[in-house]
């Protein structure tokens, strides 16, 4: 079972599954991505991630060269094909090849690939002790410029974050946003929860409709607990009573602290770890079947 990339209408192997240095996708990180999981052989809201893929590549003008039902069969068979049971699944759309310089209509022919593979994001350890973070110099980006709606190739101000969290010695970063509210993490969003109310930061304050997020505000509903979109400041985290991350890669994540400040009992709380629960359950009974 030699695990293989789709690209461009087919499998090839590993070794040769390559992209033109002239790719623009390369040369200016124009392009657009959707990291997805597949727990037991199925595929967790796939059709959610291909509608949020068409979503930036519409964004940022770039017109995917397969249709959505195209893009769901070829992840299926890569998943099929990669041998795993569990995994991760990601489709890339980039703008293609041309000549130097921007222009993206000189660029003719956008590529896609999908990568199947295995992707661990926080230690085991976190799910049950939960985990510190820090607030970081880099501000998320405001929609007037890359709109942080669009999953694009152009990560460099999260992978700073990133770098600023670890130099910090912890593994994610809380990043506002142009006005100091609260925006999401690198590759997470953020959620408090005061008086068994759950809050989360709206889109608007710069933060991705995340998928994660959505399955959490149905569990959260089944469990009669509310979720509300509220801007808040770093302040309100220090004196939330629960924290924690939600993303295809992190799942839910419980926080304990934010800029040395200790969140509630600096344990996961109860309504979190109800959630930490429920999400893997729900996630390993519900999906498209990889065949
Ligand atoms: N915010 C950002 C900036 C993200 O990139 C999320 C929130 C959570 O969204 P979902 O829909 O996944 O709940 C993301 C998603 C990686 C990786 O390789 C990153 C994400 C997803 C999968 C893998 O680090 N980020």
């Amino acid at each position: 079972m030699g695990k293989k990339v789709w690209l461009n209408g087919g499998l090839v192997d590993r070794e040769n599954a390559a992209i033109s240095v002239f790719d623009h996708g390369v040369l200016y990180g124009d392009g657009v991505f959707e990291g997805i999981r597949f727990y037991e052989r199925k595929v967790f809201k796939l059709d959610e991630h291909i509608d949020r893929l068409f979503n930036s590549a519409k964004i940022i003008m770039l017109d995917i060269p397969v249709s959505k039902e195209e893009l769901k069969q070829a992840i299926l068979l890569t998943c099929r094909e990669s041998g795993l049971d569990n995994g991760y699944v990601r489709p890339v759309v980039t703008r293609g090849t041309g000549p130097l310089g921007l222009a993206p209509w000189k660029c003719s022919n956008p590529s896609v690939f999908i990568i199947a593979d295995t992707i661990q994001l926080y230690p085991a350890e976190h799910y049950r002790n939960g985990m510190p973070i820090v607030t970081v110099p880099t501000r998320r980006n405001i929609s007037e410029a890359v709109n942080p709606m669009i999953k694009s190739l152009n990560y460099l101000n999260n992978i700073l974050a990133k770098i600023e969290a670890k130099t910090a010695g912890v593994e994610e970063a809380l990043m506002l946003n142009q006005e100091g509210y609260v925006a999401e993490c690198t590759g997470d969003n953020i959620f408090i929860i005061r008086k068994g109310v759950i809050y989360t930061p709206p889109v608007y304050a710069g933060a991705l409709p995340g998928i994660t997020m959505s399955t959490v505000a149905e569990l959260a509903a089944g469990m009669g607990v509310n979720l509300i979109d509220k801007l808040f400041t770093r302040a309100e985290i220090y004196t939330a009573d629960e924290c924690f991350l939600t993303g295809t890669a992190a799942e839910v994540v419980p926080v304990i602290s934010l800029d040395g400040r200790v969140i509630g009992d600096g344990k996961p709380g109860a309504i979190t770890r109800k959630l930490v629960e429920r999400f893997q359950e729900y996630a390993r009974a519900n999906g498209t079947p990889i065949g």
